[in-house]
């Protein structure tokens, strides 16, 4: 599993496609939980990439082209996504304006439909209007927020408030690594907004959740 998951990342580091996917398949082929594939292998890989350009081991262009990689490769994903039973649920999950990092949210909304809810998905920076314009058309049963820049914060805190003033009983979800640097009390002291630090607590809420 270590030698796989580093033989991963060098494939990754070295925009080498065609060894990432074999990777890949392999780990989806294993039969793995999808909610695994995607920390262990998906986030960490991309965190470390992450560091890589932090610290000036790797170019930004290393980066858009690993990240693209990995887009391409949660395609993969798609056949394994629409087995379960259709529950009747559905959730819209969308980045906030000005978030352009867009994979967590996208990992959010497969795990939806994994569960068997409908997982609208809107992307990167989403201008508040928008969304709830789009709310007021989808009726979801939930509307789930990811922020992974601090500094988008504050976008979060507004498209939530916003969310509450035109649907005063849809829960929102709120996620993403942003709340590593706080801002899980401001977003709870809005009424019915819930803060969940990983896709397992994800799982867990739609257990009880009409799951
Ligand atoms: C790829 C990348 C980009 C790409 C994104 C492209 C895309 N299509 O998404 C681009 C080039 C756009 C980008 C831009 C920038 N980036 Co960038 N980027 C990254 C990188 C390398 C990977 C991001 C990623 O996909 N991670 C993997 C996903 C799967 O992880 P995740 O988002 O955390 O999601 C998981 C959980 O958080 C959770 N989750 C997420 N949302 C939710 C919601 C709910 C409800 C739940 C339950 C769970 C949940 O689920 C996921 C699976 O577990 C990170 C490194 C890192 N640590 O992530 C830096 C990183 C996030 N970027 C960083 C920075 C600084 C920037 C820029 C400011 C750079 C610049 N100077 O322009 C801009 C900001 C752009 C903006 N306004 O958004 C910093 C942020 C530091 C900070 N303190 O905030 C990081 C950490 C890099 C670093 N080490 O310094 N970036």
């Amino acid at each position: 599993m270590v030698q796989a998951y580093r033989r991963y990342v060098d494939a990754l580091v070295a925009g080498d496609w065609q060894r990432c996917r074999a990777e890949f398949e392999a780990w989806l082929g294993s039969g793995m939980e999808l909610r695994t594939l995607y920390t262990d292998l998906i986030q960490r890989s991309l965190y470390e990439v992450g560091t890589l350009w932090e610290s000036g081991r790797v170019s930004v262009a290393t980066e858009h082209l690993a990240t693209a990689i990995t887009e391409s490769l949660l395609n993969l994903v798609y056949p394994r996504l629409f087995t379960q039973p259709r529950r009747n649920r559905s959730a819209v999950v969308c980045c906030v304006a000005n978030e352009f990092h867009q994979l967590g949210g996208k990992m959010v909304a497969d795990l939806f439909e994994l569960n068997g809810w409908r997982g609208y998905f809107l992307g990167a920076n989403t201008p508040i209007r928008d969304l709830t314009d789009l709310l007021a058309d989808k009726k979801p049963d939930v509307a789930v927020l990811s922020v992974t820049i601090y500094y988008g914060m504050d976008a979060l805190l507004n498209a939530a408030t916003e969310i509450r003033a035109r649907f005063p009983a849809l829960p929102i979800l709120v996620g993403g690594q942003a709340f590593r640097w706080g801002g899980r009390e401001r977003a709870e002291q809005i009424t019915g907004v819930q803060y969940l630090p990983s896709l397992t607590e994800l799982e867990a809420w739609m257990k009880t959740h009409g799951n």
